[in-house]
Formats: structure tokens, C-alpha cells, sequence
């Protein structure tokens, strides 16, 4: 069924609350704001919005260390994940993980995590769990083009198709792993066809495109709920910033890149730009709706950093708390 021009605009309100929140901390982190440091995933908001609304509400997501765009399009509360990445009590993990440990479980997200290729194997495993409760529901377990290259992914990979399991694996190749362009990692450059050794679909799709994405999820989500297994998809897409916050502000902190990359990519396969463009093609948006819409986002940003900014850090007592679950603890 085609997407509604409601849904449509729910999409795209989604990526530019992403881009405004990324945005935001990134001012924040030159402000000495945000301890230790954080991803952002600027240029990629596409994948984790048309990724995200191909899942019905009790799907689970794991993600990486580049996971704000993934939960915020996952419907987490964006208050909480400010507060997060300021380091406050208030945050999802009291402040005690930062940008790297975000989860919201009222939401199935089930974490983010900082070793990269680890969450694909969790992924897998929470597929297998979901077969054997007979739920119906699937997981979807994002990580990067420099993930697919560890064991982990040839170990989850496989065992997933093994054991069939309601599990879609989508990798957000943003042709970088750190400073390593991805063509001098692989062999292949090409993700996808790495399904087919494990006999599973393999799809490879614009990642600037969000319908794209969308579409490429849903059929593999259809798949995977009616029993058929796991699927991958490969996601092309361009981070528009440094690896991280503070490699972004270190000078030189890009020079890996090719002149002039970065700005091409920034003017001709900008995400949200492609979008807005598309949804006025369609006629669902004019110039002064996407002012609204624009600072209606905003607005969630700022209301967001007014409760983290005004939260209090996390109390010295709380340090070695939630080290261990409690017994009986779901
Ligand atoms: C196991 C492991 N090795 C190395 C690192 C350091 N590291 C952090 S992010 C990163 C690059 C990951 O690249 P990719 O999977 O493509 O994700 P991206 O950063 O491009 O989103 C590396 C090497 C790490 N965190 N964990
Ligand atoms: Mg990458």
C-alpha cells in the first residue's frame, strides 16, 4: 500500500527533528556540553526514518554508536535523549552512558553500543528469542559498512539464516569506517551481494532516498514476519560531518576525505533536501508549510535542551548502580 501524505510528513517531520537535534548537539559539544564525545549521523537521516516507519510498534531495534537518527526515528522521547547526551540524571541510563548507550525499552529499542559489529549477533539473538516466544514480532539491527567487515557479521549473518529468524540486518554504508574510505576495506564494495552466501535477500538501495529505504525495509520486514527468515539491506548514504563530534572540531579532523566531497555530497544528495523536494513535487508541502514544519522541529529541540540543560547531574551515590540486573528484573 503507498505511503499517505500523512505519513509521508510524519517522515519528514522525523528526519528534520534528527537533523535539528544533531545539529544542536553538535553547537552543544563546542560548548564543552556533551562528555566524552558523540556520532552524529547528519547526511543519514533517511536510512534510520524509512528504516524505522517500515516497523509495526512492538518491533525491536538494536543500534550503533551513531544511533541519535535511529532512536529518534523510532519515536523515542527526545527529552530523555538529550538529557542523555548531556550527561543528566534525567537522561535514559541517568547519565551515567551518554550518546553511545541510549535505549528505550517502553519502545523495544533495545540499546546502542559503542563496540562496532556487536550489536549484529544481538540482533540475531533477540530474532532467535522472538521465534522461539512465537510473538510475531521482528528486530531490526542497524551497524555500518565497517562493522560488516568484522566476524561478527559473517557469524550473525549466518546463524540468522540458519535458524531463520525474524531478523533485518540493514547497513547504513556511509563509505567510511573511521578515516578507512570503504573501497580501500573491501574487496567488494558491494554489501548486498554478501546475502547471497547465506542464501538470504540481499538489497541495495539509495539511502538519500527514504521511500527507497522504506520500501526495501517493509518487504523484508513482511518477510521476515511471515516466517521466511532474515533478509540484508545495504543502505548507500554519506555522513555530512566528521566521524565524531570531536573529530569534527579537531583541525584536520576530515582531511581522509577528497576536496570537495563532502560539499558535493551537502548540495546534491542532501536527505532531507531530496525529501522536501519530492514531497512539493507531490504537493504535499509549499514553502510556507515547510517553515511550520521546520519550526515545529526546532521547537522540540529547544523545549528538549531547556529540561536537559535545567536537569541535574546524576548524584556521585548513583555511580554503582544498574552494574547488575536485579533478580526478576524484565
Ligand atoms: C570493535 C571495535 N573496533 C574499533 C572501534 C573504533 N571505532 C569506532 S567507530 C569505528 C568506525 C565504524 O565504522 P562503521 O561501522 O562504518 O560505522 P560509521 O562510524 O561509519 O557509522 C571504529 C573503527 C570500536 N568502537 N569497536
Ligand atoms: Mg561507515
Amino acid at each position: 500500500m503507498p505511503l499517505t501524505k500523512e505519513a509521508l510528513l510524519n517522515m519528514y517531520r522525523r528526519m528534520l527533528t534528527i537533523r535539528h537535534f544533531e545539529e544542536g548537539i553538535t553547537e552543544f559539544a563546542k560548548q564543552g556540553l556533551v562528555p566524552g564525545t558523540g556520532h552524529v549521523s547528519i547526511g543519514e537521516e533517511a536510512v534510520a526514518v524509512g528504516a524505522c516507519s517500515a516497523l509495526a510498534d512492538g518491533d525491536y531495534i538494536i543500534s550503533t554508536h551513531r544511533a541519535h537518527g535511529h532512536l529518534l526515528a523510532r519515536g523515542a522521547d527526545i527529552k530523555v535523549i538529550l538529557a542523555e547526551v548531556l550527561g543528566k540524571a534525567t537522561g535514559c541510563t541517568g547519565g551515567k552512558g551518554g550518546s553511545m548507550h541510549l535505549s528505550d525499552f517502553s519502545r523495544q529499542i533495545l540499546g546502542t553500543n559503542g563496540i562496532v559489529g556487536a550489536g549484529i549477533n544481538i540482533a540475531g539473538g533477540v530474532g532467535l528469542a522472538i521465534k522461539m516466544r512465537q510473538t510475531g514480532q521482528i528486530c531490526l539491527g542497524f551497524f555500518g559498512d565497517g562493522a560488516a567487515n568484522r566476524g561478527t557479521f559473517h557469524e550473525g549473518l549466518n546463524l540468522a539464516a540458519v535458524w531463520k529468524v525474524p531478523t533485518v540486518f540493514v547497513c547504513t554504508n556511509n563509505q567510511y569506517g573511521l578515516s578507512m574510505p570503504q573501497c580501500k576495506a573491501c574487496g567488494n564494495i558491494d554489501i548486498s551481494a554478501r546475502a547471497s552466501a547465506y542464501d538470504m535477500p540481499g538489497y541495495r538501495v539509495d539511502g538519500t532516498d527514504v521511500i527507497a529505504v522504506y520500501e526495501a525495509v517493509k518487504s523484508a520486514a513482511d518477510r521476515a514476519r511471515k516466517g521466511d527468515g532474515p533478509s540484508l539491506i545495504e543502505a548507500i548514504s554519506f555522513r555530512l560531518r566528521g566521524h565524531s563530534m570531536r573529530m569534527d572540531q579537531m583541525p584536520g579532523g576530515n582531511v581522509y576525505r577528497p576536496e570537495g566531497e563532502i560539499d558535493d555530497w551537502a548540495a546534491n544528495k542532501d536527505p532531507v533536501k531530496i525529501f522536501r523536494a519530492k514531497l512539493k513535487e507531490l504537493g504535499y508541502l509549499d514553502d510556507k508549510k515547510a517553515g511550520q514544519i521546520d519550526a515545529e522541529c526546532q521547537k522540540l529541540f529547544d523545549d528538549a535542551a531547556d529540561f536537559a540543560r535545567n536537569s541535574p547531574e546524576p548524584a556521585p551515590e548513583t555511580a554503582f548502580t544498574w552494574i547488575y540486573a536485579k533478580e526478576g528484573v524484565k
